[in-house]
């Protein structure tokens, strides 16, 4: 039956209307009704053996454009809606984004399950289906307010399964209700994203805010994700959630295995399980204690087959991200698992004596990593330079230990959302240009390379992105209430807010412009610098940084003498659906970690394909960037990651020292406290900013901060040559193919997993 024709007898049958009748909202429940069905007519991708793919985070964004655009039924559907008035895009407004991640790691698994099953290869995502997801932030009074965020509404992605399991944990033993959510791939079969839940979870619990009462388990286990950390009650119930994930997604893969009659004892040969980060990390004596307990494995036969089944990727070099428990905690949420733990440890101490290599330390504390490099057959960093860090500073012990278990595999992205989808435009004018077998081989985008001269193909791309800007410029005016200039530059940060990623780097730059232009040194192209970033609830200095910014945008905003030349604006909630809107729209793409301390970053990826020049210290992918572009198409600055990590070593950096020895730093710090910020913003907040970077700065912003300041005048300097910078938009997007998540997962399967 054609689209047309279904559709009217779903609209028709849902809401007894005909398509022109029906609201925005009401024709989205068709349209996700319609293409569910679509998608549960693929057939399920299947083969003899399956990755599952395991993450507390899985930040899917939208997906009724991806899945339309995956089925190849985008175009079919948009014309049929407009012949009946109404249009694809405001559709897609309707619906909520889920929220279930933080920010990369979770996009990552996200870009991942798309390629994984536009590859054809069997493999489900496992994670948890939290009610409220990640905060919703709100500005009030220039600083971040966390408020739930409810984003599952009663027609939705989530199909019921009727699955459940028992999760036992010390004091209490919780029923659980599994939904999935398929995932198509790009002209290909499904493959399922299996979100868990809990059976008597209580959306009541929650009263202001994000406020909710911590111990009550079978209520709020799946409300929130990542709920603060900051006490003792918060981390138990992360070791809840993270056990509740793991016990679950166990259960299920003993159970699918049993389904297809395999024999246990063979389950490497049947099963990859790929931990994300050491969230997941229980799965491991999880799937040990019931290979022990309840299918007769020996102890040893058990660890045995877990450790050839499990592979664990790293995703950051801080040490306050690996996560370590107490035994204590693990004791109270999951005594059974402690013996097990206790058996991998004492199995650790027993062949190596170095105590950096230890499970369970000194002080009873588990270290989730150090589970995974043992008991696991693969480890892999997210990026060249990252992989590197690991193996001969991070993790050099374990290095030198098993030299075989390590491997690199840089981040990607799928193109089917960052580029296909949104950036239509773009995407039908690399078509036009060099065909689309891009689609499938990313690769084929370096044809592009050869009309690197051509005049009309520079221009068209120019002009794609300034349709952009100006499209970016309309929402902002009417989500933010900031009129900018679409002629002027655009600058992006968009990124979690961490002192390691430098946000405050980049509004020291804006004080430093605000005061030149105030001092009557007029920049020749007005700049906008455009910010989206949320911080956890409980980080103090990073709630500090978002107050300087909305400072900042307040006051060079509402300047008469300033505002013509330069807008700041920080945009409410980012997420994934504003980062389709923003990254389109970009010039130039802010990428300024301390180098060493970003693993990757995959924003910086999403950028260069839609034609942003990076600026960028010399971290993460940004090196993998800028060997391929070379370095007339990329701004590198600051120190080096060797030179950071000596500094660190030799705890020799003194922030001080910078401020004092150069006149524009000083004045650019001291502007945070002087009369005009104070006016407008906080005295505490920042006075404790300004106090932090004079006194620690522990991430080194004042280190890089002139260079930054040369390197970007540069940036904004060439951007006056038009050609030159339209053949810069031109190199980055050529290149991007080898950003593609496609060929990261090729990699994965063809070193960890190996599905076919
Ligand atoms: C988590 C936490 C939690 C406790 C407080 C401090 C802190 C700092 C960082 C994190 C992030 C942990 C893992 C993570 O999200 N890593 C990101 O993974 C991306 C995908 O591989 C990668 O592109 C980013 O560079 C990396 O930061």
């Amino acid at each position: 039956m054609d689209l047309e024709k279904r559709l009217t007898d779903l609209v028709e049958k849902m809401y007894g209307k005909t398509i022109r009748e029906c609201s925005d909202g009401q024709l989205y429940n068709c349209v996700l009704q319609l293409t569910k069905e679509e998608m549960e007519d693929k057939p399920v991708i299947s083969g003899s053996k399956k990755v599952y793919y395991i993450s507390m985070e899985f930040l899917i964004g939208k997906l009724l454009s991806n899945n339309l655009i995956n089925l190849q039924l985008y175009d079919e559907l948009g014309q049929v809606l407009e012949k009946n008035g109404k249009k694809l895009s405001d559709i897609e407004e309707a619906e909520p984004e889920p929220s279930l991640g933080n920010g990369g790691l979770g996009r990552l698994a996200a870009c991942f399950l798309d390629s994984i099953a536009t590859l054809g290869l069997p493999g489900d995502g496992i994670g948890l289906n939290y009610h409220y997801g990640l905060f919703k932030q709100v500005f009030r009074d220039r600083l971040q307010r966390a408020e739930k965020n409810d984003w599952i509404e009663k027609n939705s992605w989530l199909n019921q399964t009727g699955t459940s399991f028992t999760v036992a944990f010390g004091d209490r033993k919780v029923t659980s209700v599994l939904y999935d959510i398929d995932v198509i791939g790009y002209d290909n079969g499904r493959n399922k994203l299996h979100l868990f839940d809990i059976e008597s979870v209580d959306e009541e619990l929650v009263k202001e805010g994000i406020d909710f009462d911590k111990t009550a388990i079978e209520k709020n286990l799946t409300l929130f994700l990542y709920p603060d950390d900051s006490d003792e009650e918060g981390n138990l119930l992360r070791i809840y959630q993270e056990y509740f994930m793991v016990s679950n997604g166990a259960q299920l893969i003993i159970q699918e295995l049993k389904e297809k009659g395999c024999d246990l004892y063979r389950m490497d040969e049947y099963v990859a399980v790929q931990i994300n980060d050491t969230h997941p990390t229980l799965v491991i004596p999880e799937l040990i204690r019931l290979l022990t307990w309840e299918e007769g494995f020996t102890m040893e036969d058990a660890v045995q087959v877990v450790s050839k089944t499990c592979a664990y990727t790293n995703h950051t070099i801080l040490a306050e991200a690996l996560e370590k428990w107490p035994l204590e905690y693990i004791e109270k949420v999951v005594p059974q698992l402690v013996p097990i733990i206790k058996e991998l440890s004492a199995r650790v101490a027993k062949k190596y004596k170095e105590p950096k290599v230890q499970i369970i330390d000194k002080d009873k504390i588990v270290h989730m990593a150090h589970i995974d490099i043992h008991y696991g057959y693969s480890v892999n960093g997210v990026a060249a330079i990252h992989t590197d860090i690991l193996k001969e500073t991070e993790l050099n012990h374990f290095y030198k230990l098993y030299p075989e278990k390590f491997n690199n595999k840089t981040n990607g992205i799928t193109f089917r959302r960052w580029l296909l989808s949104c950036n239509r435009e773009l995407a039908e004018l690399l078509t036009d240009t060099i065909g689309d077998g891009y689609k499938k081989d990313a690769k084929e985008l370096e044809k592009l390379l050869a009309k690197a001269d051509d005049t009309a193909v520079l221009d068209a791309i120019e002009g794609i992105k300034q349709q952009k800007k100006a499209a970016l410029a309309v929402y902002l005016k009417e989500k933010e209430g900031i009129e900018v200039d679409s002629n002027s530059i655009f600058d992006i940060q968009v990124k979690r807010l961490h002192e390691y990623k430098r946000q405050q780097m980049n509004a020291l730059y804006i004080i430093h412009k605000y005061l030149e232009i105030k001092g009557g040194k007029k920049p020749v192209r007005p700049m906008t610098f455009i910010f989206g970033a949320k911080a956890a609830p409980a980080y103090v200095i990073a709630q500090d940084i978002i107050h300087l910014i909305l400072v900042l945008s307040e006051i060079v905003n509402k300047d008469p003498e300033v505002s013509p030349y330069m807008k700041v604006v920080m945009v409410e909630n980012y997420n994934v659906s504003y980062a389709e809107k923003l990254i389109p729209a970009c010039d130039i793409s802010e990428q300024i970690s301390l180098a060493s301390k970003e693993a990757s970053g995959t924003g910086n990826m999403k950028f260069m394909l839609n034609g942003a020049v990076t600026l960028g210290t010399s971290d993460g992918a940004n090196v993998e960037i800028h060997e391929l572009v070379g370095d007339d198409n990329i701004y590198i600055f600051g120190e080096k990651s060797d030179t950071v990590i000596a500094h660190y070593a030799k705890a020799d950096y003194v922030s001080k020292d910078y401020y004092e020895k150069s006149p524009v730093i000083q004045e650019a710090v001291d502007f945070i406290t002087g009369s005009q910020a104070m006016a407008v913003g906080h005295k505490e907040n920042l006075e404790r900013l300004h106090k932090e970077l004079l006194n620690k700065d522990w991430f080194m912003t004042l280190l890089d901060l002139e260079d930054y300041i040369k390197v970007k005048d540069q940036a904004f300097a060439d951007y006056e040559d038009r050609t030159a910078w339209k053949k810069k938009m031109l190199v980055n997007i050529a290149k991007a193919g080898f950003f593609s998540s496609d060929r990261t997962i090729e990699e994965y399967n063809r070193d960890i997993w190996k599905l076919k």
